[in-house]
């Protein structure tokens, strides 16, 4: 368990700097681009994901995680199945415990859906359409930060996560009511759910129920917390990203802060490119004279470098040209 120590700033209610984006009118594709450069992370409204699928889907997620531990430890795994307190291989440790699943294009007979719940067909379709959904709605945001970057054509980034062998993720996290929050044990610190990092891929999706938890980084070192909406989705530019627009995008810090009376549940879709998926600055993004601030890597080569880091590593730091 870890305290923290840094300073965080607590937005007045109403008043939170996280950039909201209508993504059904096509003019705040110059909104977008500019939440991408000075957040790395905005909150998308009027989406398009039926509000049914992500009640479906977060109903199945509270079954599973409602089930005795020795039953949902039967799917723990690495990387994918179930996980409790320990995140990746490295030693890092949260409040906090998740399936993480596959959810490339022919995900669908995935055989990490537990076989343990009541119905798992229904599980199982769920994810399906959810994942068809939201990978549906990232394209359109992707397209749209291309037509707000003047990049021509309009799938030059989409294209990297709807290819056939798109390796990308699904994560259903649950973060159960603390009860060393606020007792003397701990001085009345907070704890950490997950603790701060970027995400290695394009871009991150994530949906939570109403409690929040959820902060990110500023440049300037200080933490926001993100009020909670159930009803949007928030984005998170990944550390790939930062790549292809050579740091002009920020890969955001962020981490969740465990809740002292309410179960925090999030579904996150890291929209990651195919394995062999080359990762270097667009061309089109260079202006005359600029250079790559990075070594060209594949998907691949990066994923395998960030899965040996620490959560709290900057993993772009060894590809930085010097
Ligand atoms: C962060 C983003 C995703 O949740 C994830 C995480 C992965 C894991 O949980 O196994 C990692 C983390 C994430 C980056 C560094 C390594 C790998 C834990 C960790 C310490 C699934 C991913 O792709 O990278």
């Amino acid at each position: 368990m870890a305290v923290l120590s840094k300073p965080v700033s607590e937005p007045k209610p109403g008043s939170s700097p996280i950039p909201v984006i209508d993504i059904s009118d096509p003019e705040s594709k110059h909104a977008l681009v500019k939440a991408c450069e000075d957040f790395g992370f905005f909150k998308v409204i009027n989406h398009g994901v039926p509000s049914e699928l992500v009640s479906v889907l977060e109903y199945e997620a509270v079954e599973f995680f409602s089930l005795p531990k020795s039953e949902k430890t039967q799917v723990a795994g690495y990387p994918f199945g179930y996980g409790n307190s320990k995140i990746g291989r490295n030693g890092d440790v949260g409040w906090v415990e998740y399936l993480l699943m596959n959810a490339t294009l022919d995900s669908a007979s995935n055989s990490l859906i537990p076989s343990l719940l009541k119905n798992p067909q229904t599980f199982r379709n769920a994810l399906e359409e959810y994942t068809i959904s939201v990978r549906k709605m990232t394209c359109e945001v992707l397209e749209m930060i291309t037509d707000g970057l003047g990049i021509k054509p309009r799938n030059t980034l989409s294209k990297l996560v709807s290819d056939q062998n798109t390796d990308s993720i699904f994560r259903l996290n649950h973060y159960p009511p603390c009860p060393l929050i606020n007792k003397k044990t701990n001085g009345g610190k907070n704890v950490i759910g997950f603790g701060e990092h970027t995400d290695p891929q394009i871009i991150s999706v994530l949906r939570s129920n109403n409690t929040c938890g959820l902060q990110i980084n500023l440049t300037d070192g200080c933490w926001i917390s993100v009020p909670a909406d159930h009803s949007s989705f928030f984005f998170n530019v990944g550390d790939s990203l930062q790549v292809l627009t050579n740091g002009r995008f920020k890969s955001v810090k962020h981490r969740v802060l465990a809740n002292s009376r309410k179960s925090r549940v999030s579904m996150i879709y890291f929209a990651g490119p195919s394995l062999t998926q080359r990762i270097a600055p667009l061309t089109c993004l260079l202006d005359n004279e600029e250079e790559s601030l990075y070594q060209e890597f594949t998907w691949s080569e990066y994923k395998n470098s960030a899965y040996n880091s620490r959560l709290s590593d900057n993993r772009l730091q060894h590809f930085e040209r010097k």
